[in-house]
């Protein structure tokens, strides 16, 4: 990714100030589960039962987690309008305060279907979560979420903690959206181009526009129906990847000014990381949410398989986003800061000094090298 918003594939952009578990991209970055697990795509059971609920339900509450990103925010919208469609009463939120949609996703359709977390009732009838692996992820409307009488999740994170009464949860689908779309066809709604647009958004958002490992043939045949229905995917893609506020090519080239590579880290493989400052951000008028793809960029050097960036929030915590090539598991590394997320994506609070923060980051990589990493399809891009 690049500049701009909704990037925020891992977990250092959750709003509160609690370290608290996050999630990322591309569940499991599309690797087979682990041995030993059993398949965890949705049966017809679960399927039908979904539908029974929402097409029953008298009321109904769509959440993104917080600091939504575009498969979040895409996937309630999306079913959102498919609801709205079939004449249910529905509304869409996420617990931040105040609810702003990300720059990065202003175009996307059905925000008038979004309300503050304040609209949401105290004992809602049915919410539908998405894209959230962790019921923490739902800050100011996890209590809510709890006090809901059916509690269906829909989430494609091998981290899941099944905390619904309800779950539609597949580890290997490289999106939500893409479990989003299945309900909607499920549900007997029309695919129009504005819950197109929503879908869409949260698939390229999360398979980094089809270059992720996760994408499979399915991926690109469910990209090809979107598209048939006569959306703008050239202003989507450059909304979401190819647009930044020129301040924040001054935070980003101070945060590359500043990186440094450990080559020793990770047992060899190597860590790059950095630091972004709240003092930077101001002095540029750059929101936290803007540097999500900082991450993107520090991660293409070559000589580390770990990527760390540390971003100063508004309160001086430090939000973190890691990424690897596929030889560290830093959701095992994240995990021990309090975060998580994917493997390859992770993220965590903390409030130590940075340096603090990324030595104690490198002393646990050598714990969590993975025995085999896959060799990249296309050095020649991430690497
Ligand atoms: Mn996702």
């Amino acid at each position: 990714m690049t500049p701009g918003v909704a990037a925020d594939r891992d977990s250092g952009s959750t709003a509160g100030a609690k370290p608290r578990a996050q999630a990322g991209p591309g569940a499991n970055n599309g690797l087979p589960p682990e041995a030993g697990q059993p398949p965890t795509a949705p049966g017809a059971a679960e399927w039908d039962e979904a539908v029974r609920l929402l097409l029953t339900a008298e009321d109904i509450t769509l959440l993104a987690h917080v600091s939504p990103d575009g498969d979040a925010l895409g996937s309630a919208l999306a079913v959102g309008l498919a609801l709205r469609e079939l004449g249910r009463t529905v509304r869409v939120s996420y617990g931040d305060d105040p609810l702003v949609v990300p720059s990065s996703l202003e175009f996307l359709p059905g925000q008038d279907l979004l309300v503050p977390h304040t609209g949401v009732p105290d004992e809602p009838e049915l919410v539908a979560v998405f894209d959230a692996a962790g019921i923490s992820r739902l800050g100011l409307l996890e209590s809510r979420a709890k006090a809901a009488r059916t509690l269906l999740v829909v989430d494609h994170h091998a981290s899941n903690t099944r905390f619904g009464t309800h779950h539609l949860i597949d580890v290997e689908a490289p999106a939500t959206a893409v479990l989003a779309d299945e309900l909607i066809t499920r549900l007997g709604a029309t695919l129009t181009a504005d819950i197109a647009t929503a879908l869409y958004t949260g698939l390229v958002t999360d398979t980094g526009s089809f270059k992720y490992v996760g994408t499979t043939p399915d991926t690109h045949t469910f990209a090809a129906r979107l598209l048939a229905t006569g959306i703008r995917h050239d202003l989507i893609q450059r909304a979401i990847w190819d647009t930044c506020r020129f301040g924040y090519l001054k935070v980003l080239a101070a945060a590359l000014a500043r990186a440094e590579l450990d080559t020793d880290a990770a047992g060899g493989l190597g860590l790059v990381s950095t630091v972004i400052t709240r003092a930077e951000r101001a002095a540029h008028g750059i929101r936290l949410d803007e540097v999500e793809g900082v991450i993107d960029v520090v991660r293409k050097s070559g000589e580390a398989e770990v990527a760390l960036v540390l971003k100063e929030d508004d309160d001086g915590a430090l939000r973190a986003s890691a990424r690897s090539k596929g030889g560290v598991d830093l959701g095992r590394v994240c995990g021990a800061f309090g975060g998580g997320g994917h493997a390859f994506a992770a993220g965590f609070t903390a409030y130590d000094p940075p340096a603090e923060v990324v030595a104690r980051f490198r002393d646990l990589l050598a714990d969590a090298l993975l025995p085999v990493a896959p060799a990249p399809a296309n050095p020649g891009d991430d690497a």
